[in-house]
């Protein structure tokens, strides 16, 4: 659609979603969304690269950017996603700086502080996990706010949430659709993020991953894709099935052993988990092929790193070549 074909009265905005990990960024994305677009799991890092989630209510597209949480560490791999996080406020219109009340308050103020490290434009705090804490409502939320605010002046006011519940979700998708401006849409065709298909397959896998797997093991697993085929069904020539190959890197053999499990059983229950999600998503029958590689340290290597969306870092380590 050209911009001058889109209807006068569109308004849009852009929305970074920040914050530590695990404080329930994708979260409030999906609840937003009122889909599962983006993946959550109970464990930090889940959210891996900046990308865009579509939502337009009315006249209005809000687009929702989801980052990885902003941590500090001085690996390689880390730095990079937090490099994602923070060009994920590039061209926001507003930032929410995600907050949850179920942790310690201020150090997580001070702790964003530190790891976003650049001047951010206007910014609201979201508390979430309401529904964590007794009484919440009763938290002397505009104290902290004060505090917070002399330390990051680009706060401007607040809201406490719970994605679980729903609580207060109307309020805040109220307040930024209000402060969405006149302009033409990102999204007119409907898409509902920047990421093809292909980058939600690879998703959906490792979120099943994620859950599935224990300790150091989903962090050290990276998902490609081999084969992604669109052929017509077997049955009804009208219809599409997707056909695809996928393969989980881990960095150990004896990581391979464990993501195959016992007589295959936890790939199997990776691929029959992930391919509802994907047929959910394509709209058709998929044929999922998984298969596991041990690509050593591949959490360290630039081409792997490349492959699943995580250029170079402003600080990452400088690559020596020989002559
Ligand atoms: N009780 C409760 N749990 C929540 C809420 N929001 C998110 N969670 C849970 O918190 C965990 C992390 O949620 P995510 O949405 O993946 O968090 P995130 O900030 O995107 O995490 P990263 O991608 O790792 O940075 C999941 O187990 C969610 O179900 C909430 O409002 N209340
Ligand atoms: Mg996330």
């Amino acid at each position: 659609m050209l911009l001058e074909d889109q209807h006068p009265h569109n308004k849009a905005i852009m929305v970074a979603v920040l914050g530590a990990p695990n404080v329930g960024k994708s979260s409030l994305i999906n609840v937003l969304l009122g889909t599962d677009l983006t993946v959550v799991t109970n464990k930090p890092q889940t959210t891996r690269n900046k990308f865009h989630c579509v939502l337009t209510v009315d006249r209005t597209e809000v687009v929702m950017v989801d980052t990885p949480g902003l941590h500090k560490s001085n690996q390689e791999f880390n730095k990079r996603l937090n490099e994602q996080a923070r060009q994920g406020t590039e061209g926001a219109d507003l930032n929410l700086l995600l907050i949850d009340i179920s942790r310690e308050i201020l150090e997580q103020f001070s702790e964003f502080k530190e790891n976003i490290d650049q001047e951010l434009g206007p910014t609201w705090v979201v508390f979430t996990k309401s529904d964590k804490v007794e009484n919440s409502e009763n938290l002397p939320l505009k104290e902290v706010m004060t505090q917070a605010q002399a330390l990051l002046p680009c706060l401007e006011k607040f809201f406490l949430i719970s994605n679980i519940e729903g609580t207060n979700i109307h309020e805040l998708t109220g307040a930024i659709c209000d402060r969405a401006q006149p302009g033409p849409h990102l999204y007119p065709n409907g898409d509902v993020s920047n990421k093809n298909q292909r980058f939600f397959v690879t998703e959906y896998i490792r979120e099943q991953a994620f859950e599935l797997l224990k300790d150091e093991v989903p962090y050290e697993v990276a998902v490609v894709i081999d084969e992604y085929k669109e052929v017509k069904g077997k049955l009804d020539p009208e219809t599409f099935e997707s056909h695809i190959s996928a393969s989980i890197l881990v960095n150990r053999p004896s990581q391979r052993a464990i993501v195959i499990g016992s007589s295959g059983s936890m790939i199997k229950e990776i691929g029959i988990r992930s391919r509802k999600k994907i047929e959910v998503m394509t709209g058709g029958p998929v044929h999922l092929n998984l298969h596991v590689k041990v690509s050593p340290k591949w959490f360290k290597n630039n081409f792997v790193l490349e492959e699943i969306g995580l250029p170079r870092a402003k600080d990452s380590a400088r690559v020596w070549r020989k002559k």
